[in-house]
C-alpha cells in the first residue's frame, strides 16, 4: 500500500480497511506478544481507520484520495489536523508491521549493508545511533530509517509525522508510542528498542525500499 516509499503499492481509497498483520499474532513472540498485537494493531491501528473513514465520510472531495494523498494534502494543516493524525497513524502503523519479520534482526544483506557501512561508519554505529536517536524522542513518536537523495539517514518524527511528507523514501520505522511497548517492556523503551533491532528488523522488506521496488 505504499506507492511512492516502499515496496507495497498503495492505491487505498476510502473506505479504507484494516490491513492484517504480514504474520500471525504470535509470530514475533517471545520479543513481541500477542497480546501486544491485540490492542496495537487490534484496537489502536483499527481506532486510526475507523476514526478517518468516519471524519471523512461526508467530503465527496477527500474520498476520492488514497491514504499517501490525504497525508500529503493535510500535513501543517490546521484545518485538517483530524485527517492529517488518522490517516498518517494508518500508514506508519501498516509500515511498522512490514519492517518487522518472524527471525528479523542480524546482519542486512546486500546492497543495504553497504550503504549502512558507508554512511554510519560500520553495522554497530548503526544500531547505536538509531537507538539513541528513538530514546531522544521525547513523548509519542516514531524512529525511522530513510533515503534521503541517495543518502541513508536515521530520523524521528512525533506523534503522527512521517518521512514521507518531506519526500524522503522509509525504509524501515520503529514505533516509540508507549502503547507499542508497554505490556511487554513496561517503561523501558531502550529494551524494546534492542529486540527490534537484534531480533525484528525485516531487512528483506529494508533491501526492496532501499533498491526502489
Ligand atoms: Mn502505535
Amino acid at each position: 500500500m505504499f506507492k511512492n516509499s516502499c515496496s507495497l503499492a498503495n492505491q487505498d481509497k476510502y473506505p479504507f480497511i484494516l490491513p492484517d498483520l504480514p504474520y500471525q499474532h504470535n509470530a514475533l513472540e517471545p520479543y513481541i506478544s500477542a497480546k501486544t498485537f491485540e490492542f496495537h494493531h487490534g484496537k489502536h491501528h483499527l481506532t486510526y481507520v475507523n476514526n478517518l473513514n468516519k471524519i471523512i465520510e461526508n467530503d465527496s472531495e477527500k474520498k476520492l484520495l488514497s491514504l499517501e494523498e490525504l497525508i500529503i494534502k493535510s500535513v501543517n494543516n490546521p484545518e485538517m489536523v483530524g485527517i492529517f493524525n488518522n490517516s498518517a497513524q494508518v500508514w506508519n502503523h501498516s509500515f511498522f508491521w512490514h519492517s518487522m519479520a518472524q527471525n528479523g534482526g542480524g546482519k542486512p544483506d546486500l546492497p543495504i549493508i553497504q550503504a549502512i557501512e558507508k554512511e554510519f561508519g560500520s553495522f554497530e554505529k548503526f544500531l547505536e545511533e538509531f537507538k539513541a536517536t528513538g530514546l531522544s524522542q521525547f513523548g509519542s513518536g516514531w524512529v525511522w530509517l530513510v533515503k534521503e537523495q541517495n543518502k541513508l539517514k536515521i530520523v524521528k518524527t512525533s506523534n503522527a509525522h512521517t518521512p514521507l511528507t518531506d519526500g524522503n523514501i522509509c525504509i524501515i520505522c520503529c514505533d516509540v508510542w508507549e502503547h507499542a511497548y508497554y505490556i511487554d517492556y513496561q517503561n523501558k523503551r531502550a529494551d524494546f528498542i534492542d529486540v527490534f533491532l537484534n531480533k525484528l528488523v525485516n531487512w528483506e522488506f529494508a533491501n526492496n525500499n532501499f533498491i526502489g521496488n
